[in-house]
């Protein structure tokens, strides 16, 4: 078997001791079997960075780092990466900026971590590239002679030709990610759109999940990300004893806990969601006193503005719910933008009588899943889910609400406040068998099955 290279943005280095943690470590902890590498950039900043890679092994996987100059981490990351592309791709034009200059660094941050990583590459090797930090990084790869096999995988939304066409740079980065031998997408839908995209943009003909372009052959396909859920479940059963769990489960004295977490992101739909609480209260005054939302939303991206600009508003308005529906001894909304350790989050999820998931627009959305496996089958919670999250297409036991409605999503509260048990205990039967049938280890398997299948041979 080929030895697999993943590639990411940011590498999370194992620790002197314990495993790696972090989103993408965890879905891809099956597949980094000793002799695997993973490649990318340290997380540090510095002046002059050594194109040569930082070296750490760890269970017999080679974790390969690169640093970068902070003029490079602004056009690269903040500037494209994040004020650009990820605006676009969550369908937010109007948040879009575009600047050539961090294209530029882009495409520059994407060509120093090909020539750092090419000389450490064997020809058969399969390499793995994730996300939309790095679209265009199969070119340049090839550029610097690898011959092996090159997927990617998108963990964020497609959007159609339509959209795709404000992007001035959108011709070169739809034929960016041709130059993969596989590309694949969280939804068939995201999917589809890529492939429209190529065949509109670029002339290249579909046929199924292929695109034909310039004498090669590329495949489009849908591979739904998943989560541990069996580990997720036992982290989150053994969490009813945590500390700062009890004394929160304490702190509700018997009120129902509606729970939401989520990276502060506009694409999460805060405001929407703080704005359905006070309508839930407004329009159903009988959950008065009876509940608490308690929304963790860790601060993220605080170098760019529109991050910044969020918080604040959302500052304004958890102040703004909590001093018209306060009374003195009930605080409905409990916002907190510090993050919280993993199994901390999965007892806290558990004690959740509703999981408030409601992004905009999200590839996937992790925290649906995890909220389904963490509730206990006797006495589930029930997930309030936004139609546009990748998440539920599969997941529609839960209750599906348009996000851009606060008095749906406050509706939907309501239903799952006075759902009875019976109906909450089906709908979490068949949530719970989804979740951990559609796992981290199966998207893998699925992924690498593809790149490594005889049909995607390069140049076909
Ligand atoms: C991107 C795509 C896609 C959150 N707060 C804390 C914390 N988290 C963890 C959650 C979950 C993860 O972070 C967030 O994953 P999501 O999927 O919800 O969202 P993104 O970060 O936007 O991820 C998304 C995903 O990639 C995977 O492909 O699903 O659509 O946007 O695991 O639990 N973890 C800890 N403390 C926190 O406070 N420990």
């Amino acid at each position: 078997m080929a030895r697999l290279v993943v590639v990411s943005n940011r590498v999370p280095v194992p620790k002197a001791r314990g495993t790696a943690a972090g989103g993408l470590a965890v879905a891809l902890k099956d597949l980094l079997t000793p002799g695997a590498m993973w490649f990318g950039w340290s997380g540090r900043l510095t002046a002059n960075p050594s194109p040569q890679p930082a070296i750490v092994e760890a269970r017999g996987v080679t974790y390969a780092t690169v640093d970068l100059t902070p003029d490079a981490y602004r056009g690269f990351y903040v500037g494209f990466a994040n004020g650009a592309l990820w605006p676009l791709l969550h369908f937010r034009l109007g948040l879009m900026h575009f600047r050539r200059e961090d294209y530029e660094g882009y495409l520059s941050v994407n060509q120093s971590f090909a020539a750092s990583l090419a000389p450490m590459l064997q020809g058969d090797d399969t390499v793995w590239a994730h996300d939309y930090h790095l679209i265009p990084f199969a070119r340049l790869l090839r550029k610097q002679g690898f011959g092996g096999r090159l997927g990617f995988f998108l963990h964020v939304p497609f959007v159609p030709p339509s959209m795709i066409e404000a992007m001035p740079v959108a011709r070169e980065l739809v034929a960016d990610l041709c130059a993969y031998d596989l590309v694949g997408f969280q939804t068939e839908e995201h999917a589809r759109d890529f492939r429209d995209c190529a065949q509109r943009m670029l002339g290249a003909t579909v046929e199924g999940e292929w695109i034909r372009l310039a004498g090669r052959r590329v495949r489009a396909f849908a591979d739904p990300i998943g989560i541990d859920a069996q580990a997720f479940a036992q982290d989150a059963a053994r969490a009813e004893g945590d500390k700062e769990v009890l004394r929160v489960a304490e702190s509700l004295s018997s009120r129902a806990l509606a729970i939401g977490v989520d990276r502060l992101d506009y694409s999460k739909g805060l405001p929407h969601r703080f704005e359905a609480f006070g309508r839930l209260i407004e329009k159903h005054p009988e959950h008065k006193r009876r509940i608490h939302f308690l929304q963790i939303c860790p601060r993220s991206r605080e170098e760019v503005d529109e991050y910044r600009k969020l918080r604040t508003e959302l500052d304004r308005l958890a102040g703004r719910i909590n001093g018209r529906f306060s009374e003195f001894d009930w605080t409905p909304l409990r916002y907190s933008t510090r993050g919280a350790p993993r199994s901390t989050l999965a007892g806290l999820y558990r004690l959740g009588r509703i999981g408030v998931v409601t992004p905009l627009r999200d590839g996937m959305n992790l925290v649906a899943k995890e909220f389904v496996a963490a509730q206990s089958d006797e006495d589930p919670g029930v997930l309030v889910l936004s139609q546009f999250a990748g998440a539920a297409q599969d997941l529609t036991e839960a209750l599906i609400v348009n996000p851009f409605d606060p008095d749906a999503i406050a509706d939907a509260m309501h239903v799952a406040l006075t759902m009875p048990l019976s109906e909450r205990q089906e709908r979490h039967a068949v949530l719970k068998e989804k979740v951990l049938r559609t796992t981290a280890e199966a998207y893998c398997r699925r992924f690498i099955d593809a790149l490594e299948a005889p049909a995607v041979a390069r140049a076909a």
